[in-house]
């Protein structure tokens, strides 16, 4: 049997949630998840770590190389195939050039197509580098796997208009056994039981919410049994804090802190209020942050106006006038609004 792990997208050498007092201490976390896949790879017995690029953020500098070697040659059984991504791109110069790795590190630093044979593991790798940040060719419509008994991996980087449009179904029929894919960071499916992108090892930004990790895969036979492995220290979370008429500013944070300690204290929020308030009612924005890590709160509630009753209490005058000349027919979203903002000016003109 035959055990890989498959990662992508570490993006050492990136700050996340910058501007945020705890952004330095993402980058520093970036660096020990790594260093525990590494660690996993041993403790499971992984043959073959695969790196599908983007291991570093930008280009990578001598001592950080220096660092990652320095793990790698702590993998006591372990051979690991790397290709550069379009944000550690192979540019003129790039300390990846040249570098003295490790003997168990293969990298695929080659522009054109490679294929590596590992005859100990039964196993061909093939892949390529970015050597510029953009790739608009569809390189991988191209590809295909020679004939042989071995296991065919290709390790590929790319998926979106700007970075090798993939296309589904040429890649199903190239012949590979598995594909190792990066550069799309959610973790998901590509072809089943045939193409993963294992995702960012860690959330580099809060538009990649939900669980991170790697790809574990065992192969028999050529079978390859593939499951995820949740690694990262934290998630990114988008929750829906709801508001009533009867909340105050305390009872808001509150409910906030209490979604917070339910989800788990560790993860990046961000938070929308909705629902209705009442309409002297303000959300304290800068309060509610201090309930956690919280990037951002958005006010989405509306004021709670009871219509009816404000008509008949203000019959004949301005306010019900006002409220009245909205009535023909259902109002639109901006109708909406107006009325909305119309009342609070009219019932609350000092708020
Ligand atoms: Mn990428």
């Amino acid at each position: 049997m035959m055990r890989f792990m498959h990662i992508a997208d570490v993006h050492l050498g990136a700050a996340p949630d910058h501007g945020y007092i705890w952004s330095k201490d993402r980058g520093r976390e970036l660096w020990e998840t790594f260093r525990e896949c590494i660690a996993d790879a041993n403790e499971k017995k992984v043959d073959l770590l695969l790196i599908a690029g983007d291991l570093f953020h930008r280009q990578p500098q001598q001592r950080e190389l220096k660092e990652v070697n320095y793990l790698f040659s702590t993998l006591e059984n372990t051979v690991v195939a790397l290709i550069a991504g379009n944000h550690d791109y192979l540019a003129p110069g790039s300390a990846y050039l040249n570098y003295p790795w490790n003997e168990n590190v293969v990298c695929l630093f080659s522009s054109e197509c490679e294929r590596v044979r590992l005859p100990e593991l039964k196993t061909e790798i093939y892949g390529f580098s970015y050597y510029q940040q953009e790739i608009t060719a569809p390189m991988y419509d191209s590809i295909a796997a020679e004939k042989s008994d071995y296991f065919k991996i290709l390790l590929a980087h790319g998926g979106d208009a700007r970075h090798i449009p993939i296309n589904r179904e040429k890649l199903s029929n190239a012949g590979f056994d598995y594909i190792a894919l990066g550069h799309i960071h959610k973790p998901q499916v590509f072809i089943r039981n045939l193409a993963m992108y294992a995702g960012a090892l860690e959330p580099i930004d809060c538009n990649d919410i939900g669980s991170h990790g790697y790809i574990l895969g065992e192969v028999q036979r050529k079978k390859v049994k593939l499951s995820f492995v949740e690694k990262a220290h934290r998630q990114y979370r988008n929750i829906e804090v709801p508001v009533t008429e009867q909340d105050t500013t305390f009872s808001v944070r509150e409910k906030i802190a209490q979604r917070v300690r339910q989800e788990g204290n560790q993860h990046t929020y961000r938070i929308a209020l909705t629902g209705a308030r009442h309409p002297k009612f303000c959300p304290d924005i800068r309060e509610y942050q201090k309930c956690g890590r919280i990037l951002e709160v958005e006010d989405r509630t509306v004021p709670a106006f009871h219509l009816e009753e404000l008509k008949r209490q203000y019959q004949g005058q301005l306010i019900g006038d006002y409220i009245e000349s909205f009535e023909s027919g259902a109002r639109n979203p901006v109708e909406q609004k107006a009325l909305e903002y119309g009342l609070e000016a009219l019932l609350y003109p000092g708020k």
